[in-house]
């Protein structure tokens, strides 16, 4: 990798320049820059440190944690608590929200994150990540008042992931389109790798878990089996499947090469909506995959759009190339 591509540092204080961006979002976004590149380091060492297994504990939604989630949690919360203008965190592994100011003021942060995203993929060595989203307050709220951070996902300013996988790549955006960074082993940097992401428009392979077809309405049925019905059926060609069972990855892969993926609300679904998390990682994601010209949906509605009712809460999700969320929207019209 040349030594000559921008580190994130003099990306950010170009955008801080020339597009409007905070200075202190500047800094943040540095921190946060700096957990992820530690989080990488304990995942890549886990099986050294003995830090893979299962932790004593349940997060809020009765999932087991791991030592690796708490660690990310720790190293989020440390890093993000540097700035002075961050009022509250609300991570996955935490019921309450953190709050970091006593007197929040309109201009201050607050922070979102899924600090190690499809963490069962730890014990099998294959690829993990971390999500986080950046909103800014623009009224007065009083600290401790849980509800002050339910912010639809339009507020959002800034959101990013890091992926660890066989390199380490931080993607973000400021609203000003996605950039990609790969850490770079020796120096330490997180370079612009990946300028200006983009997704196709179309696509012909999707990402779903499959296992759960029984329990899916009739109209994400009819989607699949047209699906890989391929050629002979419906929609006239072929289409491929992946599924990491890490959303990280599979966005990842959808913002290289197009692609669809789906976690919908089903009747299996532990609570009213999907399974992943609108504030953490739907949010999140659906900003970025809009950014880079896809769509992000529940399957009906603009994931942006919907309005929290609670810092936990699941959603049904579909995103990545246009018109396929398109066309999914048109068979829940449909079917
Ligand atoms: P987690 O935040 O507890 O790790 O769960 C979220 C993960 C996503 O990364 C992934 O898309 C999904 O759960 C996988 O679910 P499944 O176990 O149904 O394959
Ligand atoms: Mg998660």
């Amino acid at each position: 990798m040349p030594e000559h591509q921008m580190t994130f540092r003099q990306f950010l204080l170009n955008d801080y320049r020339h597009k409007g961006i905070e200075k202190d979002l500047v800094f943040l976004l540095e921190d946060i820059a700096t957990a992820c590149r530690i989080i990488s380091n304990h995942v890549r060492s886990g099986a050294f440190s003995n830090n893979l297994g299962a932790a004593k504990s349940t997060n809020i939604q009765g999932e087991t944690q791991k030592q690796l989630d708490l660690i990310a949690n720790d190293e989020f919360v440390r890093h993000c608590s540097n700035c002075s203008r961050v009022a509250a965190l609300v991570s996955e592994e935490v019921d309450e929200v953190y709050w970091l100011k006593d007197d929040p003021k309109p201009g201050d942060y607050l922070v979102y994150f899924d600090p190690l995203d499809g963490s069962s993929n730890l014990d099998v060595n294959l690829s993990v990540g971390s999500i986080f989203s950046i909103v800014q307050i623009k009224t007065e709220i009083e600290a401790g008042d849980a509800d002050a951070v339910l912010r639809r996902g339009m507020e959002q300013i800034c959101a990013g992931y890091a992926i660890y996988g066989p390199s380490t790549a931080l993607i973000v955006t400021t609203g000003n389109g996605v950039n990609g960074f790969t850490h770079q082993q020796g120096t330490g940097e997180f370079r612009l790798t990946f300028p200006d992401m983009t997704i196709p428009e179309t696509t012909s392979e999707f990402a779903i878990n499959a296992s759960r077809y029984r329990l899916w309405d009739d109209s994400m049925r009819k989607y699949f089996d047209d699906c890989i019905a391929g050629e002979a059926g419906p929609r006239g060609r072929n289409f491929n499947m992946r599924w990491t069972a890490s959303m990280v990855a599979d966005v990842h892969r959808i913002l290289t090469r197009g692609g669809l993926f789906l976690y919908p609300a089903d009747k299996g679904n532990r609570s009213e909506g999907g399974k992943l998390r609108l504030m953490y990682e739907a949010n999140p994601m659906a900003f970025i995959v809009e950014q880079a010209g896809g769509a992000a949906t529940d399957g009906r509605d603009r994931i942006v759009e919907a309005t929290p009712t609670s810092h936990h809460q699941r959603i049904s999700v579909v995103l990545g190339s246009i018109e396929e969320v398109k066309l999914l929207a048109d068979y829940h019209a449909k079917h």
